[in-house]
């Protein structure tokens, strides 16, 4: 069980942004026992619990307040905050930090063959995406009327499979892109790891945990500089 005076922090139990978030808790002081198979890990120095799960789940857990504190990719937290909007669900939220790490971009990318002038040329065209209301607001904006098509995996496989005209996913070297014949074309969202606290209000002793995190966050960002 866990103690509710204790601050939760939800972290990516593993991937892109584990090595990087684990590694800022480590380096402000933050001593964890982990064992491998389990959710929950607890701080020995300090009142702080951490609980590690796949990255979707972090804003979620941010926004219900079921969690203090969490490491989340920009993309991620941004796609969810649009995605609660449209069903009418709360997703208060506050920014503490931009990151180092985990950056990439959310880039359209079209096959090599494929005439593209502008993102214009996608009217009335497919686009397979992770991240459909980051894409589909893009597409507002630029008055496109283009679908997106969902797939939580192997976007960049989908137009040669013929599910998609084209694809927006993540992008950071661009190898896999050009591993699938694809062409980076428009940005449309630029992401980074950012650590983000729960609305509502917090016991004053989490609140200055929190400051003291924070304190030594910024130390360690500026040594890194
Ligand atoms: O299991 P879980 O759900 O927790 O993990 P996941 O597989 O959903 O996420 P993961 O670990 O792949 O990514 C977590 C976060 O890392 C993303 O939400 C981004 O904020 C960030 N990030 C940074 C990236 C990349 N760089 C990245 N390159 N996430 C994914 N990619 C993928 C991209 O989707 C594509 O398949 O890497 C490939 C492209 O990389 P390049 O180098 O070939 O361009
Ligand atoms: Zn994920």
């Amino acid at each position: 069980m866990t103690d509710r005076n204790r601050l939760r922090i939800a972290v990516q139990k593993s991937g892109r942004l584990c090595e990087g978030s684990m590694e800022l808790l480590k380096a402000i002081g933050v001593k964890l026992s982990i064992r491998d198979r389990l959710l929950i890990a607890h701080a020995t120095n300090l009142p702080i619990d951490l609980l590690r799960v796949r990255d979707d789940d972090i804003p979620g857990l941010v926004m219900d307040g079921v969690v203090d504190l969490g490491f989340i990719g920009e993309n991620e937290l941004e796609e969810k905050m649009l995605e609660r909007q449209a069903q009418g669900k709360q997703f208060q939220y506050k920014t503490l930090e931009r990151l180092e790490f985990g950056g990439c971009r959310l880039s359209l990318a079209v096959p090599n063959e494929m005439d593209y002038q502008n993102v214009q040329s996608l009217q009335g065209k497919k686009v397979a995406t992770t991240y459909p209301f980051l894409l589909e607001r893009f597409f507002r904006e630029q008055n496109v009327d283009a679908n997106a098509v969902m797939l939580n995996g192997s976007v960049e496989v989908a137009p040669r499979a013929g599910l998609a005209d084209a694809i927006c996913d993540l992008v950071s070297t661009g190898a896999t892109l050009e591993a699938n014949g694809l062409v980076e074309k428009d940005v449309i969202f630029r992401s980074k790891a950012v650590l983000i606290q729960r609305g509502g209000d917090m016991p004053a002793s989490k609140q200055q945990l929190i400051d003291k995190l924070l304190t030594r966050i910024n130390g360690v960002m500026q040594a890194r500089e």
